[in-house]
């Protein structure tokens, strides 16, 4: 599917129908695509603005205050966005964009920064909350086809155990051959049932959904990264590149980055000297001194997805549209996710490229996402509050 690349995507929706023992690609929707508007956007809590600054007010380029701790400033500047490579169509076209200085994690969030989160808050993800079978209104044509025992808290992850048989790989959602819906794993199940975070704490925090993610970013007063802000950010300064240190994807034969190498999902070589996960500031950072841009976990972003979004979006600190709109699944709705994770390799998503997207619904968590937080410049006060 190369040809007419869009990235598949990551929701628990057809895991429970299918069961907990990984499942077949579900068939495409036969409906007509509608731009959606679902439930989840309705019930969505109030989120820290995007700042859309008068179109001539100077660039916020100087670092208005102390730079918080394990994070950087990034200072506000113009960049080419996405790619004109007709292989990745949502990514075009390459367009100029304006963005506002910001401060931005080094690291994905950490399974130790998630738990102090949690033990000042008492927060329970959503992996941990045994899903209802009127979440998925809108999303399925009969909800009652979910059956009662897969409505129990668990999260997405791998299935090692799918059958290589069986893989039919022209289907644009193959992928969801070889995921499964694990009861019980969580934050600080990872694996499930029996697995824990013992000797994890620096290792990036998975199994967080998007509203997870925000919660955590509203405690630290702030959010997540824009697309934009993202990608900005990940390019380290540089210019057209297609990784965050430049063109060559592991030059002089060093991996610069946790992905998947050998062919997906049959071969996990581990070349990069892990097979899963890796603790944050394993790999160089780039030129922004920021860690895991590209591979190790996937990221959230703030804003919703749509393929065609750049065709259309304001050249200063787009915010992202204001609905979601997967052509794939037009009845669920999606954020944006970026940087590949180690599940990437070249015979599947490529999502390390720095101008990747890929999206995944906002109520599911998987055990390769995560995320980390941006505070805006503009939101100085927020920060030194915050600041501790
Ligand atoms: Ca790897
Ligand atoms: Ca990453």
């Amino acid at each position: 599917m190369r040809a007419s690349y869009l990235p598949s995507s990551f929701t628990i929706t057809w895991l429970l129908i299918a069961g907990l023992a990984g499942c077949g690609a579900p068939a495409a929707s036969t409906t007509e695509p509608a731009v959606t508007s679902a439930t989840a956007i309705d019930k969505e809590p109030a989120t820290p603005a995007v700042t859309t600054p008068a179109a001539d007010s100077p660039l916020l380029v100087q670092e208005p205050g102390p730079t918080p701790a394990g994070m950087r400033w990034i200072p506000g500047g113009q960049f080419v966005m996405g790619s004109d490579d007709p292989k990745f169509p949502d990514e075009a076209p390459a367009h100029e964009v304006l963005v506002d200085g910001f401060w931005i994690d080094e690291t994905e969030v950490t399974n130790a920064q998630f738990r102090e989160f949690v033990e000042a808050t008492g927060y329970v993800t959503v992996a941990e909350k045994a899903p209802k079978r009127e979440d998925f209104i809108g999303q399925v044509d009969d909800v009652n086809l979910i059956p009662e025992e897969n409505l129990v808290a668990g999260s997405i992850c791998f299935n090692s155990g799918f059958d290589p048989k069986t893989l039919t790989k022209d289907h644009p959602l193959w992928i969801y051959q070889v995921w499964q819906y694990v009861k019980g794993a969580s934050w600080q199940h990872p694996g499930g049932p029996g697995t824990n975070l013992d000797g994890k704490d620096q290792y990036p925090v998975v199994h967080v959904s998007w509203e997870d993610a925000m919660a955590y970013c509203r405690w630290r007063g702030g959010r997540l990264p824009t697309e934009a802000e993202w990608e900005y950010a990940a390019r380290g300064g540089r210019t057209g590149e297609e990784y965050p240190w430049g063109n060559d994807r592991n030059p002089e034969e060093t991996w610069r980055n946790n992905i998947w190498q050998g062919e997906f999902p049959l071969e996990n070589q581990g070349k990069d000297g892990y097979q899963g996960a890796a603790p944050v500031k394993s790999f160089p950072p780039n030129d922004y001194g920021l860690y895991d841009m590209s591979g190790n976990l996937w990221e959230w972003c703030y804003d919703w997805y749509q393929p065609d979004y750049y065709t259309q979006s304001p050249s200063r600190n787009p915010p992202g549209p204001v609905k979601s709109y997967d052509p794939l699944e037009p009845h669920i709705p999606k954020r944006v996710q970026r940087g590949g994770s180690f599940m990437c390799s070249d015979n599947y998503c490529i999502g390390y490229r720095v101008a990747a997207r890929m999206k995944g619904d906002p109520l599911s968590g998987t055990f390769h996402a995560g995320f980390r937080l941006v505070m805006p410049g503009t939101s100085v006060t927020r920060v030194t509050a915050a600041s501790r």
